[in-house]
């Protein structure tokens, strides 16, 4: 998801952080390259504009200039102006007291709004809800037999009627969810090439009948400002409620996501991630900002990071890395600091580029707490002086911590590497070792 988007700003904010000192200069010209990256991925160009305007008054401040980190401060301000501009918090579809609630679905053709119609009945269904589906698009028989075989994949009922016409069948099927005790309608209806009035009529229809509790509007993210022009007359006939942003598992470029919201004033309230009938997610406006942003929650981390780490420790830490003394009495006192910022692959998640790591490689604090074993099994000597375990040593140590001798090589191994860097970083500060510190994962 907006692989290209992140890549363009993380190469920004790489020199923003290659830079000694931040002046005002570079912060303007770091906000022109990512002004650029933002109109490279098709965001609104008013929106782009209003975007930097906004982080270029709080970055310039003072606050930013004197900070330690300034380079990571602006890109936590460019984080907070993007969850800002993504709409701030999660936006809940609207319930009716008396059921059923009504959910029409709208949008332009193949822009996705059957299968969302489909994932969004999974979705309720999956908490609890009994919903129906009703095919209110009379104009492809196709169109009807592609939602009642959904349903049947899902085991949702499908409200179907041949004879019909869009708005009777929205009508009638309200009456059956009551009968039937189901308590979420959603009517999925016809799409067009284009934005006509004959389509729009027919929705408005649907809508004044039905006075539907939440319209949701289903637009296909791949189609960048296009998208953003058809939400705009969506949004000026039917004042929807909420988004639906679908295939955002493609290539998309992120300017629909980007600038929707903030065009039509309306939250994005789901997104589609795939074909599959459950790659639907809720859309957490604080999560696409750090996906695009490409470097997981840093200011999360940054925070706790600032909160855990003791700042006397710290300084100590930085005379042993200046008399190059740091041992694996040190290293395991810095375990201990990384557990205490949370569950690893949390705390990993939160670390820039580890977005790149593949989902599918698990990381287990179990690994941790093996680390923390093998060190405690070693004597005070040898974890001053790893170079003294030799073979015999480290049959003991695998012995005494419940592992074995490839992983206590493999640890020796990642503490010498480890060492190696620090004393490469010795010269510089303790952050600045922190940042590139990798934690052995097992
Ligand atoms: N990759 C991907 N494909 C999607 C997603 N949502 C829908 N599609 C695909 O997009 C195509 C069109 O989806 P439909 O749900 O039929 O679109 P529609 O808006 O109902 O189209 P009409 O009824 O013709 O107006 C189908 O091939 C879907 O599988 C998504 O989130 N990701
Ligand atoms: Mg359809």
């Amino acid at each position: 998801m907006f692989e290209s988007l992140s890549q363009k700003l993380e190469a920004v904010f790489k020199k923003l952080r290659g830079e000694g000192k931040v002046t005002e200069a570079n912060i303007t010209e770091t906000l022109r390259e990512v002004r650029r990256v933002l109109l490279d991925a098709d965001v609104n160009y008013k929106v782009a504009k209003d975007f930097i305007e906004k982080v270029q008054a709080r970055a310039v401040g003072q606050e930013v200039l004197n900070s330690i980190t300034p380079g990571q401060l602006i890109i936590k301000i460019i984080y907070d102006e993007m969850v800002k501009l993504l709409g701030e918090s999660k936006a809940e579809i609207r319930t009716s007291n008396t059921p059923p609630t009504v959910i029409l679905v709208a949008g332009l053709q193949g822009s996705g709004k059957t299968t969302f119609s489909a994932k969004l009945a999974n979705f309720l269904k999956k908490k609890g809800s009994n919903p129906l589906l009703v095919a209110a698009d009379v104009y492809r028989p196709a169109a009807i037999d592609q939602l009642m075989m959904l349903g049947k994949q899902l085991g949702i009922p499908v409200y179907v009627d041949r004879e019909a016409g869009a708005v009777k069948i929205a009508t009638d099927s309200i009456d059956f969810a009551r009968k039937n005790i189901r308590d979420t309608v959603i009517i999925d209806t016809a799409g067009r090439l284009h934005v006509d009035e004959a389509m729009m009529q027919e929705v408005a229809a649907i809508k004044e009948k039905t006075s539907p509790h939440e319209i949701l509007f289903v637009v296909d993210a791949m189609t960048g400002q296009d998208a953003v022009n058809t939400a705009k007359a969506f949004h000026d006939r039917l004042n929807f409620d909420g988004v639906v942003l679908t295939k955002l598992d493609g290539d998309s470029r992120g300017g629909a996501a980007l600038s929707i919201r903030a065009v039509v004033q309306t939250p994005i309230k789901f997104i589609g991630v795939g074909e599959k009938l459950d790659a639907l997610e809720p859309f957490h406006p604080d999560r696409i900002a750090s996906r695009i942003l490409g470097m997981g929650d840093i200011v999360t981390l940054v925070e706790k990071a600032q909160e855990q780490f003791d700042q006397v420790k710290a300084v100590k830490l930085e005379e042993k890395l200046r008399k190059s003394q740091f041992t694996l009495e040190d290293f395991l006192e810095q375990l201990h600091e990384v557990k205490k910022m949370g569950p690893l692959s949390q705390v990993l998640s939160m670390i820039p580029g580890a977005n790149r790591i593949p989902n599918d490689v698990q990381v287990d604090d179990r690994a941790l707490v093996r680390i923390e074993a093998m060190i405690q099994s070693m004597t005070k000597e040898e974890r001053a002086r790893p170079s003294m375990i030799n073979g015999s040593r480290r049959r003991r140590i695998a012995v005494g911590s419940g592992t074995s001798v490839q992983e206590i090589n493999r640890l020796l191994k990642q503490f010498e590497e480890m060492q190696k860097m620090m004393r490469r970083f010795s010269k510089g500060n303790m952050k600045k070792a922190m940042r590139g510190m990798r934690f052995p994962t097992g």
